[in-house]
């Protein structure tokens, strides 16, 4: 698999399932799985130390509340990681935006917007990542980029 696709909860699938429709559209293989940084936390060590070795090139990380899990996947590895602030019942997912984004120096994470656009938005960064070993995928996302533009200037009355 070349993107790994993890998150805290099956609760967070719903969002993520975004950043997986993305990467299909681009042709790029993934793999799904729950690793959750508090209930599982020899799971997300072993999950985030060998996805290098398993061929893994991008991690994306999606979690709501104290969400730990993409700075502690990125603790674990120097692959990116991605990570995805999932919108919380209490707070509306600025708990998840904060508590991913501001990590220390020393161990990046790249975070998207909260919710669905960051998670597709997500899928999309993994792409161009990926993209820059791979002229063919950079094509297909330069393709799809000319598609949006075409699709909005199309439609230029909001009324209509
Ligand atoms: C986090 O807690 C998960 O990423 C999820 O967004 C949130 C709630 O999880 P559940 O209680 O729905 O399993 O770990």
């Amino acid at each position: 698999m070349t993107v790994g696709i993890i998150m805290g909860s099956k609760s967070d699938w719903p969002t993520m399932q975004h950043a997986a429709e993305m990467l299909e559209r681009f042709g790029i293989d993934y793999e799904t799985r729950v690793v959750s940084a508090h209930r599982t936390p020899q799971l997300l060590a072993e999950y985030a130390s060998q996805a290098a070795s398993r061929g893994i090139k991008v991690i994306i990380a999606g979690a709501g509340g104290a969400a730990h899990l993409p700075g502690m996947a990125a603790a674990f590895t120097s692959l990116p990681v991605l990570g995805v602030p999932v919108k919380s019942k209490a707070l509306n997912g600025i708990d998840s935006l904060l508590s991913i984004c501001q990590m220390p120096k020393g161990v990046a994470v790249g975070t998207l917007a909260i919710g669905e656009a960051g998670a597709a938005n997500a899928g999309l960064l993994a792409a161009q990542i990926l993209g820059c070993q791979q002229p063919e995928l950079q094509a297909k996302i330069d393709e799809f980029r000319t598609q949006q533009t075409e699709t909005v200037l199309a439609n230029p009355d909001p009324a209509e």
